[in-house]
């Protein structure tokens, strides 16, 4: 068995309804077991700033899907949730980026593990905190390390 951390993020449409139904669409994936899902956090835009706040989230996963399925599965979702991929950092319905998966690095160009932003976005950081706070980022080293780089990041827990 696999463990591996899925960031939900929203920000068209009813974003804090989507983020709930994400939540229930991956509890269905094959193979897969949803064991800790965060609050939802309200987060302002970073990188674009010029688009709504985001919902984001993020889930702990227990699968045995490779990661390259898993990440195949959740595009899938995505586009299931009517995601348009119209400007890199944009708005969007729903995106869901695999984080870790166990302490796995993967170097792929569609599939970099683990998420190489991770460790910089207070919208990833506190709600994986939230559920997993002895967290090791491999090669980062731990999440509380971590946190404090953020807090200058605008991110409300709902
Ligand atoms: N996702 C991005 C870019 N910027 N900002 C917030 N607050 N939340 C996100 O999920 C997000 C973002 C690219 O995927
Ligand atoms: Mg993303
Ligand atoms: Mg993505």
């Amino acid at each position: 068995m696999n463990l591996a951390y899925v960031a939900l993020g929203a920000n068209l449409g009813d974003p804090a309804s989507t983020v709930r139904a994400a939540f229930g669409a991956l509890a269905n994936l094959p193979e897969s077991r949803v064991v800790h899902t965060s609050s939802l956090y309200r987060t302002a835009p970073v990188g674009l700033a010029d688009q709504p706040d985001f919902i984001n989230a993020v889930a702990a996963l227990e699968t045995t899907l490779a990661p390259e399925s898993l990440l195949d599965a959740l595009l899938d979702l995505e586009n299931r949730f009517g995601r348009l991929r119209a400007e890199k950092n944009g708005p969007r319905t729903l995106d869901l980026d695999l984080l870790l998966y166990n302490d796995q690095f993967l170097d792929l160009p569609r599939l970099q593990l683990p998420h190489p932003r991770l460790h910089l976005r207070a919208f990833v950081l506190q709600p994986l905190a939230e559920i997993s706070p002895d967290l090791v980022i491999p090669g980062r080293g731990s999440i509380a390390a971590w946190l404090p780089a953020v807090a200058n990041q605008g991110i409300v827990r709902l």
